[in-house]
């Protein structure tokens, strides 16, 4: 029997083997899912140079944008007929449930139908110079080679944020998923030459951070670098991308506020409470992992929050009747585990969960409880640093500036809702908030269409709708005298 080597590194237009491999588990259970190349900073190196060649080369950014748009429909195609096979690499290499990966590939899929139905829809301005004899022109050019670099809690999500406005600019790319989930990015490197993208314009290097990223971040051949993950990488990231000045779009997260005051729909504004923080057992740039919840209800909303809490069932990919899954990696959880037991050593009052579960069903996996932290302080460590895990820190208000001064408390901005049924105080809190995103009686619900990205340490630059293409666009002034004659601004 021969078997394939592990797949990973793949630029030029074919996969390319790699001295060593690493083996994927899935985190419901530890079990070996698939080894996957480890690349080195050579082989990097060697995908930056597929990248730049076809960059140079020119077939791809010369392709009418409405042809890149059509290629983009393609992979939307080929994503929605090989759903099942993409989602359960996805389901194993998270250890997500099942129809959570599927509503991620839908996302996916109408990410790349967004980016391919804009093409040809934005070609630029043309100015008014005042004078007759000049036409000036405002066009938009692709940045060059973009690296992108991704994190593990959607994976293949991230990876088409970035790869579908990328390419439909005209830039090539290399990307780099998180070494714990590179399953679909390997698949999509298929689905992309199926769909015909042409050689060196989508190139993948699977890997660590230290050893490949920072080949992505540093080279001066690659212009742009779009990076989705932690705070600490991404100001990392942004020192190793200075000294060849590239452009640089972060997504780091944050702790996000979920304000609720007591005029709220009480029903809808508890289940969505849930929703918003344990979705993904936590691990949600976007997570509602603060409540901010208005004095005078606060005691039977927090009673009643817990009491649903309690319910949510833990389990694999594949247990039908799972509700929520583990996290990521035993380091993950302990690091989660480590954040409650400092937030209950600063006072913070645990509700529920704060231990790591000893159901045997669970034993093999990295599961940690839906948690609650109740009378939390905004100067805790834990209401100013994310857990990214199941854990929902509680504050009270008792005013709406109060509301608004204690949402925008911290050093982020990804993300935030305001609830209550008063149409004025929604508006004028939601215009308050230094938010990227602000969901009111609402919660995580996001269109292709609209822009994401933070405000402060949440990161920069924007991803989806038009703003997510302008990060991978150059603008250009093109300025032509249609009458030229000597100006004699110098008379000699
Ligand atoms: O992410 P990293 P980690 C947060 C969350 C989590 C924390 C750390 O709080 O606990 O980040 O998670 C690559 N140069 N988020 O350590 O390291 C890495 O290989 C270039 C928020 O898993 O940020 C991976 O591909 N690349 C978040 C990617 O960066 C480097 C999602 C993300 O990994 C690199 C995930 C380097 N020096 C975690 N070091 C969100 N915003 O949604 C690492 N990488």
């Amino acid at each position: 029997m021969t078997s394939t080597p592990p797949r990973g590194l793949y630029y030029a237009g074919d996969w390319h083997e790699t001295a060593a491999a690493r083996q994927i588990v899935c985190p419901a259970d530890g079990s070996p899912v698939a080894a996957v190349a480890e690349c080195t900073a050579e082989d990097a190196a060697s995908a930056v140079t597929a990248a730049r060649h076809a960059f140079d080369e020119g077939t791809w950014s010369t392709t009418p944008e409405r042809g890149r748009g059509e290629l983009l429909l393609r992979v939307a195609d080929l994503l929605e007929r090989d759903t099942a096979l993409y989602a359960k690499a996805e389901s194993l290499d998270t250890g997500k449930r099942l129809v959570e990966s599927r509503y991620d590939l839908a996302d996916i899929v109408g990410c790349f139908r967004y980016y391919g139905g804009i093409a040809g829809t934005d070609a630029g301005r043309v100015v008014d110079t005042g004078r007759t004899d000049a036409i000036s022109r405002i066009v938009h050019a692709p940045v060059g080679v973009c690296a992108l670099i991704t994190p593990w809690n959607y994976p293949l999500l991230q990876v088409a944020w970035k790869v579908a406005p990328a390419l439909l600019a005209g830039n090539t790319f290399v990307l780099k998923p998180s070494e714990l989930t590179p399953g679909t990015a390997v698949l999509l490197m298929d689905t992309l030459a199926e769909a015909g993208l042409p050689a060196g314009v989508g190139n993948l290097v699977t890997g660590t951070g230290p050893e490949v990223g920072v080949v992505l971040t540093t080279d001066p051949r690659v212009d742009l670098v779009s990076f989705t993950g932690g705070l600490e990488t991404g100001k990392s990231i942004m020192a190793a991308a200075a000294p060849t000045v590239k452009r640089v779009a972060l997504e780091l997260g944050g702790i996000n506020p979920n304000v609720v005051f007591a005029d709220a729909d009480r029903e809808a504004a508890v289940d969505m409470a849930l929703t918003a923080v344990f979705l993904h057992s936590g691990q949600v740039c976007s997570a509602g992992a603060r409540l901010l919840v208005q004095d005078s209800i606060a005691e039977a909303f927090v009673d009643e929050l817990v009491a649903r809490a309690q319910q949510i069932r833990m389990g694999g990919p594949f247990d039908e009747a799972a509700e929520t899954g583990p996290l990521i990696s035993a380091a993950h959880r302990d690091k989660v585990h480590a954040y409650v037991e400092a937030a209950v050593a600063e006072g913070a009052v645990l509700r529920c969960g704060g231990e790591i579960p000893t159901d045997p069903a669970l034993a093999e996996g990295y599961f940690y409880p839906p948690t609650v932290l109740d009378g939390c302080q905004a100067a805790m460590g834990c209401v100013q640093q994310e857990s990214f895990g199941p854990v929902l820190t509680v504050e009270t208000f008792a005013d709406e500036a109060e509301a608004v001064r204690l949402a925008n408390g911290t050093p982020f901005g990804l993300a935030g809702a305001v609830w209550t049924a008063d149409a004025g105080r929604a508006q004028r809190v939601a215009g308050a908030l230094r938010l990227g995103t602000v969901w009111i009686n609402d919660y995580h619900p996001y269109v292709p269409q609209a822009e994401w990205g933070g405000f402060g340490q949440s990161g920069n630059g924007r991803e989806l709708g038009p703003g997510g293409l302008a990060e991978y666009r150059e603008t250009k002034h093109i300025w032509h005298n249609i009458a030229p004659a000597p100006q004699r601004w110098f008379s000699s």
